[in-house]
């Protein structure tokens, strides 16, 4: 499922340490402990695919990075990636997942659990790896098989009781990401009544409310990555 357009960065820059590419180059992590895998999910067009885009572009220069995304019955994420240039070609890997996207992410987690081991074999040591969930609604959230913690996102023009609403994604994900606040003001959405209920649906939980396509909106959310993968180096084996 490796989309082979081309060998290098089609905007033809090197990416700090994703500008290296094999398998030979690269140091190992610290304490010998394989890539995070962080899982995005949440409902189609709340913003994951440019959330991975902008983590990219923010983390490419500091970590070694590879992003599998998941399609029902296209590569639409994975060429949109490859059209920003977000990272090599080699680091984006497509699986198509058919009717059921949630299915690929929880319950036979086989097709993504193979691109993952597969970028991990090919590039080598890998700082993070990103898996976007085709999209689904409210109920998706990914086998801790798959992943070792999730980013479940939403938007405020989805409809500002979305948070009240709950559902796993909202209550139980290991990062909130209330995207688009940029549009709070056309949609009429209520940011502060938005954050009250996350805030009462998750506890302790962190949320973000944000813009990740606006200069800086996607400051917070890398800066959770940044935290989520110093915890996991520390971590023993
Ligand atoms: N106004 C605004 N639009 C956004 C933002 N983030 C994403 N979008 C747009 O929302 C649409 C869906 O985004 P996408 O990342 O493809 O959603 P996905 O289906 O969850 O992967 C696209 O047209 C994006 O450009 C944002 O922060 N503000
Ligand atoms: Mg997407």
């Amino acid at each position: 499922m490796h989309l082979h357009h081309s060998d290098t960065s089609p905007d033809g820059h090197t990416h700090g340490p994703n500008g290296s590419g094999g398998s030979g180059g690269s140091p190992q992590r610290p304490g010998g402990r394989r890539a995070l895998r962080v899982g995005l999910g949440g409902p189609v067009g709340s913003g994951k695919t440019a959330t991975v885009a902008a983590l990219c572009r923010t983390l490419r220069g500091e970590l070694s990075i590879a992003v599998v995304t998941n399609d029902i019955y296209t590569r639409e994420d994975a060429e949109f990636l490859l059209r920003e240039a977000v990272l090599p070609a080699e680091r984006i890997t497509a699986v198509q997942t058919g009717a059921c996207p949630h299915t690929a992410i929880r319950d036979d987690i086989s097709a993504n659990l193979e691109a993952v081991e597969d970028l991990e074999e090919r590039l080598g040591p890998l700082d993070v790896i990103l898996v976007e969930s085709g999209g689904d609604n409210l109920t998706a959230t990914f086998s801790k098989g798959l992943v070792d913690a999730q980013i479940f996102v939403i938007d405020v023009a989805g409809g500002d009781d979305i948070p009240r609403k709950g559902g796993p994604g909202v209550t139980t994900s290991d990062l909130l990401v209330i995207n688009k606040t940029d549009l709070a003001p056309h949609v009429g959405a209520d940011l502060e009544a938005m954050a009250r209920d996350a805030k009462a649906q998750r506890g302790d939980l962190p949320t973000v409310l944000t813009a990740v396509k606006s200069t800086g909106g996607i400051t917070p959310v890398a800066g959770w990555i940044r935290e989520r993968l110093t915890a996991w180096t520390a971590c023993p084996a």
